[in-house]
């Protein structure tokens, strides 16, 4: 297995809404990706990793698709896709796109068919059940509303949705179901795309008897729909159907995976590739996510050497369209100095680690969380859902908090390209507003100085491409009990590399396990780290 090509290259992942406008809608789009190919080349990264650019209501931001094999209007035609995946493979860049087939958008002809009538060949493409004395089928609810059913009066059934309505679950029981998913990834491969990320690939299968979760009123009930066993039923049969023969990969998105049960779907000629689990995303959250909790370093050092040890491979990445900017949350933005070099620790702490690197947009110059401070400014689901329910209980404040910190808008403000208005995003107003930081925050001013985020990325990337042992060296925990250190050794072939992080805003005596030549380095001085320094050496 050492030698597949998603082992060996950086990911970079785009959000086409907010990367770049060509037209001046304020929409980012696929021509003005196009635009900005030389600069993901100039990077250094290997492949991309495309969110939903397939046509779309928009009700989550293309993750509710319509037409699984239309381009969004918004973002282009077919013809514009077809050049942007010639001009990536031109760079030696490969193409994963967002597969979404948990659910599609109400408005797929599957569902209007579905909706229709009881005996139409496309009901049984979702998950239709009668209501329980006037009320749900069951009590569970959905990660973006209170309940994950909706009552339709045309049949008077109520149709299961575990994220908002308009987004109803493809019922995967439902072989001719399976078998339209499955010749429309094939058409997609046929065009000469090299992967997918499949979105919540792990509750595609639910328990069939659909069992109420354990608690009072709507109860969210994971334990009856993620990692089911038909689960693995369906991922083989995906994988024999439209994987095999081909050079292709898949990283699903397996909320809810653990180190237990994750060798289950990935492995030497498993279900798939690559994985990505939440668990340092959902270190920082009690219970929810909104209720932030301050980083703890030794929890951090316990599930990333759990998880190294745990999978062969692993995917590596601070951040992504789903999550606020890793700087604001995982580094520090308290100067200017310390987000620079907080923002390069972070990449030196992560991306060094077996497995593959999955950077999201932005993070490369270090953008930030957005000071949003006013409803409409907001555009995304989940948030005002969480704000609308906290009006109704007297919860805003704390919904504020929690969407400034956490909200998935923080991600989402345009790619920060370079200090005239709009950031150089667009001409026009844009979908959503620019972090007023981008005149000093830019890829234009990161390209020109040398010291910046930006040119520290691309030394990195580079770094880890030419390195076999950063590439395929083992993993190894160096200071396990260290309050401020994150630090570790990996080791291919009797070479070593040693990497030490201060993840504090104190200073910290250098140990001197680490101590050898120099390759990569920010804050250290001498036998000492600065606050968020951190060192890369080779070992003499
Ligand atoms: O964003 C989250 C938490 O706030 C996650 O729980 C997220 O909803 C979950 O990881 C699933 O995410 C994916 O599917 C969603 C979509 O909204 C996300 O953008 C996508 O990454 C539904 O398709
Ligand atoms: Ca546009």
């Amino acid at each position: 297995m050492k030698g597949s090509w998603w082992k060996e290259r950086f990911f970079y992942q785009i959000y086409p809404r907010s990367f770049q406008d060509s037209n001046g809608d304020g929409i980012g789009d696929l021509k003005g990706i196009i635009q900005r190919l030389d600069y993901l080349k100039w990077l250094g990264v290997g492949a991309v990793w495309l969110c939903p650019v397939y046509d779309s209501p928009n009700a989550d931001m293309g993750y509710d698709i319509r037409d699984y094999e239309k381009i969004m209007e918004e973002f282009g035609t077919m013809e514009d896709f077809d050049e942007l995946l010639e001009g990536l493979h031109q760079r030696d860049i490969k193409l994963i796109m967002d597969l979404v087939v948990n659910h599609s958008s109400d408005e797929h002809k599957w569902f209007i068919e579905s909706r229709k009538d009881k005996l139409n060949p496309y009901r049984d493409y979702y998950i239709w059940r009668d209501g329980k004395d006037g009320h749900e089928p069951n009590n569970w609810s959905s990660f973006f509303t209170p309940s994950a059913w909706s009552y339709d009066e045309q049949t008077e059934q109520w149709y299961l949705h575990l994220f908002s309505e308009k987004q109803p679950d493809l019922n995967w029981a439902n072989e001719n179901m399976r078998q339209d998913i499955f010749d429309m990834i094939n058409r997609w491969f046929d065009k000469g795309v090299d992967g997918f990320r499949m979105d919540v690939i792990s509750v595609i299968a639910k328990n069939p008897a659909l069992p109420d979760g354990v608690g009072d009123g709507y109860v969210f009930a994971p334990e009856h729909f993620a990692f089911q066993p038909k689960l693995h039923e369906y991922l083989r049969e995906m994988r024999q159907k439209c994987f095999d023969g081909r050079n292709c990969m898949c990283v699903g998105e397996t909320s809810f995976v653990n180190t237990c049960n994750a060798n289950s779907v990935v492995g030497d000629g498993r279900e798939l590739d690559l994985l990505f689990q939440f668990d340092i995303m959902d270190m920082d959250g009690a219970g929810s996510k909104w209720d932030t909790i301050p980083f703890d370093l030794s929890k951090f050092k316990e599930i990333i050497s759990a998880w190294q040890q745990a999978i062969d491979w692993n995917t590596l990445f601070w951040g992504n369209h789903d999550q606020p900017r890793s700087v604001s949350r995982f580094g520090s933005t308290a100067s200017e100095e310390l987000r620079i070099r907080s923002a390069k620790m972070l990449a030196a702490a992560m991306y060094l680690l077996r497995g593959t690197p999955f950077l999201y947009q932005g993070e490369e110059i270090g953008m930030t969380n957005m000071p949003f401070e006013r409803k409409d400014q907001l555009r995304d689901i989940e948030s005002l859902n969480l704000l609308r329910e906290a009006e109704r209980d007297g919860r805003t404040t704390w919904a504020w908090n929690g969407i400034r910190s956490k909200g998935r808008d923080n991600a989402r403000t345009p790619m920060q390209w370079d200090d005239t208005p709009n950031a150089g995003f667009t001409s026009g107003t844009p979908w959503i507003e620019v972090n007023p930081n981008y005149p000093a925050i830019n890829v234009a001013s990161a390209m020109e100085d040398k010291e910046s985020i930006l040119c520290f990325y691309r030394e990195l990337i580079a770094l880890r491409n030419a390195s076999e042992i950063l590439k395929w060296g083992d993993f190894e925990l160096l200071l396990p009990e260290h309050p401020q250190l994150f630090a570790y050794r990996r080791t291919y072939e009797n070479k070593s590399v040693f990497i030490c992080c201060n993840f504090s805003d104190g200073d910290a005596a250098l140990p001197e396990e680490v101590l050898g030549e120099i390759l990569l380095a920010d804050g250290a001085l001498g036998s000492n780290l600065a606050p968020y320094g951190f060192i890369v050496t080779a070992a003499q």
